[in-house]
């Protein structure tokens, strides 16, 4: 059984709710100039969707990189809605229910894209950046302090199908440390090559911080139950995306697996990269975007249209 350390999610919905609060007064401030009417006949998405993205919380990378998108694509008078990842899930799915237009920020490896007909809209602008990867951070020390762990950490790699099997079973209703059970016990190749070299440790404390994206909480349980067979006391702590990565940055949590590089987070890790000690991909080819269903007739951002 992992702890859940409380106080400190309540400290973090605090913050995410600050955020959201200052995320929802950006959106009138740009005078709508260029606007075109784009009626020639066929659907004006822009228009359908109420010049609105359905966004997560504000403190993402995707967030905060889809009002970029709304800037250097011009989209005067366009707002990236704060909410959560749950919230933009459901969303997702109530607009698919009734074949309603809906664009969400969206990333993957993801469980909508099994579970729906999805696809990216282009970004010739390349605002979102190219293929990500999800990179490992530890606190300075942990290496001195707790070699197993370190150990652990460093070694933890697995692919987008690993990653999707875990999330798709929490999604449909499975608990978090339970699912993580099952695919460490279903996949003990795979974990061996994770602990090779680790040796077993008494009960000694592991706290992993992370964000409650659905890759993170299925990441974050995965290791953490490693651990955890490993002899190590483990917390999990969800935080918000910048308090997690002050967090391993200021030693106050051991480590955490949810960095998206180069793009997603990549001021995060500049703000903090020569207090963190960076462990390098544990998952490759992951991807931040505008995601809609694929029964809308558009490609590219390009296609959306100013207020
Ligand atoms: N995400 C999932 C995060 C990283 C993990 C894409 C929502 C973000 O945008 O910061």
């Amino acid at each position: 059984m992992f702890k859940r350390n409380w106080k400190r999610l309540g400290l973090a919905l605090g913050l995410s709710l600050t955020l959201v609060a200052a995320g929802c007064g950006s959106d009138d401030n740009n005078s709508s100039d260029n606007s075109t009417s784009g009626d020639n006949g066929e659907v004006n998405y822009s228009e359908a969707v109420d010049y609105k993205i359905t966004g997560i919380e504000a403190g993402a990378g995707v967030f905060k990189a889809s009002e970029r998108v709304v800037e250097e694509y011009g989209l005067d008078g366009w707002e990236v809605q704060a909410s959560s990842s749950g919230a933009m899930a459901t969303a997702l799915g109530e607009a698919i229910k009734n074949e309603e237009p809906i664009i969400v920020t969206g990333w993957s490896p993801h469980w909508k894209f099994a579970k729906y007909d999805l696809k990216y809209l282009e970004d010739p602008k390349g605002v979102y950046g190219d293929e990500e990867i999800i990179a490992t951070m530890a606190r300075q020390g942990l290496e001195e302090d707790m070699p197993n762990a370190y150990k652990v950490l460093d070694q933890f790699f697995w692919t987008e199908d690993d990653m999707n099997s875990v999330m798709l079973e929490i999604t449909d209703g499975g608990d978090p440390e339970e699912v993580a059970a099952a695919w460490v016990e279903d996949n003990a190749e795979k974990v061996a090559e994770w602990t090779e070299g680790a040796e077993e440790v008494d009960g000694k404390e592991i706290e992993l911080v992370y964000v409650e994206w659905d890759t993170e909480v299925a990441s974050t349980h995965v290791v953490g139950k490693v651990l955890e067979d490993l002899g190590f006391n483990v917390t999990v702590t969800p935080l918000d995306n910048a308090v997690m990565w002050q967090a391993v940055a200021n030693g106050e949590g051991d480590a955490m697996v949810a960095a998206w590089l180069p793009g997603t987070h990549g001021d995060l890790y500049e703000e903090y990269k020569d207090q963190l000690v960076d462990l390098g991909a544990n998952l490759e080819g992951a991807k931040i975007g505008l995601v809609v269903p694929s029964y809308m007739d558009i490609d590219s951002i390009e296609d959306l249209e100013a207020k």
